[in-house]
């Protein structure tokens, strides 16, 4: 008898200790930089060069280095205003398709040594650095594939003379969180005094592999992006549209930059083979340099806000171009829509109703697992059903009735991404509404609806391609509507 209990104890005590598993990751993941990448959310892009002072989108590459002169050049203003709208870095166009470097390379003539600016003794990309990091800020870097300006282009030769200049810029201004590959060739250029069409083979020319190698080894913590990656992907349009479906997974293994790919990017591959999430680039003005012309066409406060919805709300993230002007200063207009945007954003998202409430769920898998993991606000945790279990329904009680109109959900993509279909209803005056359909989750969406007072919310995963695992919910009552 005394044997029985003592071994009914032991099983008591084994099954309370004993830890139900995590789920098996499943299909590709991202990496530690690309964990990194996702939280960085929303971020500013400087197109800044040559164009800026003659007016102009693509230079030809002849133009004479004297043009390039501010007279007020302030990276702190650009890092102040970044940070102040709520960004979390900046990329600038070290080198854009004129050729022109922002710092003094060794390689070319074409850049600000032989300009009058700081008597040639300036570096747009070292103060740059130094602002990032007063601010708090991380710095990426844009360096055009096509360079106008180049006599070598079209040839190996400027291939060694890219790389080489990538290596000038990841060797010497700390770290990089993002190298950005335009995939725009356009043809024709001055290229040493040609003046001539160069057209080359987007697929073979660049010889892609052994340039991402340079990065690696010299930045292991940056993500590359380009049409195709490989750590980041183009969203497929200029116009700050993410896809509502939006898969971080892609075949890009037939995919280069430059190529017609479009159509794919947006909504990439639910069987994709890679992790390569998608990135919003769209500029606060119609063009993507600063033109005098341009000053009253900045985008609103409330437009901004649709963009981060149709971005960072649609599993994005976004790069918001905010081009300095020819004083090297960020022009008043934009300054002012950018905290007017700030102002909005933080209106919006004050208050998270979902905080703390309580929560239960038609499946858990143990305790390590429970529903109450997605409104603690820690990111660590999740919720996760049993192995074969690939529905499942989540309510949060709201304990009682409250105006909600803004959903936030997350996947724990470290394993991976999985949720094909959710659905949100809304128990309002004793009865279930249907408050809206989706299909992707990924690392983050974000989605409006129609004020509703609600008692308690329901969040239904309705299709997935494993067990689903959310590490977050939160709700809001945004102003308005
Ligand atoms: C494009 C370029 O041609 C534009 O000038 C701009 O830099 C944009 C971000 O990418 O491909």
């Amino acid at each position: 008898m005394k044997n029985l209990g003592l071994i009914i104890l032991g099983l008591i005590l084994l099954s309370s200790c004993s830890k139900v598993a995590p789920p098996e990751p499943y299909g590709p993941l991202p990496s530690e930089r690309q964990l990194a990448w996702h939280e960085m959310g929303y971020y500013m892009f400087v197109h800044f060069t040559v164009n800026t002072f003659t007016d102009k989108e693509w230079g030809y590459g002849d133009e004479d280095p004297s043009v390039f002169n501010p007279t007020e050049l302030d990276c702190s203003q650009w890092a102040r205003v970044a940070s102040e709208a709520g960004m979390k870095g900046i990329i600038i166009t070290a080198k854009h398709h004129d050729g022109f470097c922002l710092w003094p390379s060794e390689l070319t003539e074409h850049s600000v040594k032989n300009s009058p600016w700081k008597e040639g003794k300036g570096d747009v990309i070292w103060e740059l650095r130094r602002a990032c990091d007063e601010y708090g800020l991380k710095l990426g870097i844009y360096l055009s594939p096509w360079d106008r300006n180049s006599t070598l282009y079209g040839t190996p030769e400027y291939i060694t003379y890219y790389r080489n200049q990538l290596t000038e810029l990841l060797s010497n201004y700390g770290n990089i969180f993002e190298v950005w590959f335009d995939g725009a060739n356009g043809g024709d250029g001055y290229y040493g005094g040609a003046r001539e069409t160069r057209r080359i083979d987007n697929k073979t020319y660049y010889d892609w592999i052994f340039t991402h190698l340079i990065v690696r080894e010299l930045q292991p913590g940056a993500v590359m992006f380009s049409d195709a990656g490989p750590d980041v992907r183009w969203v497929g349009n200029e116009r700050g549209l993410g896809s509502l479906t939006n898969w971080c997974l892609l075949n890009k293994d037939e995919m280069y930059p430059g190529g017609n790919f479009a159509h794919i990017l947006g909504e990439g591959h639910e069987d994709g083979e890679y992790w390569v999430p998608a990135e919003v680039d769209v500029s606060i003005r119609p063009g993507w340099f600063w033109h005098e012309s341009q000053n009253d066409m900045v985008r609103s406060p409330e437009n901004l806000m649709e963009l981060y919805y149709s971005s960072v709300g649609r599993n994005s993230n976004l790069l918001l171009n905010v081009p300095p002007d020819k004083r090297g200063l960020i022009h008043e207009n934009d300054v002012l829509s950018l905290m007017g945007f700030k102002e909005l954003l933080d209106k919006e998202f004050e208050y998270d109703i979902a905080w703390g409430k309580k929560v239960t769920a038609s499946d858990t898998r143990g305790k390590d697992f429970k529903p109450s993991n997605t409104v603690d606000r820690d990111n660590g945790t999740y919720w996760a059903t049993k192995d074969d279990q690939l529905t499942a329904e989540l309510i949060i009680d709201l304990g009682k009735e409250t105006e909600v109109n803004r959903i936030l959900l997350q996947e724990y993509i470290r394993l991976g991404q999985r949720v094909q279909e959710f659905k949100v209803e809304a128990l309002s005056n004793g009865e279930w509404v249907h408050v809206l359909d989706g299909t992707t989750i990924g690392y983050k969406v974000i989605r409006k609806f129609p004020t509703i007072a609600a008692d308690k919310i329901k969040v239904t995963i309705a299709k997935s391609l494993a067990c689903p695992v959310l590490s977050n919910i939160e709700l809001y009552r945004a102003p308005g509507e």
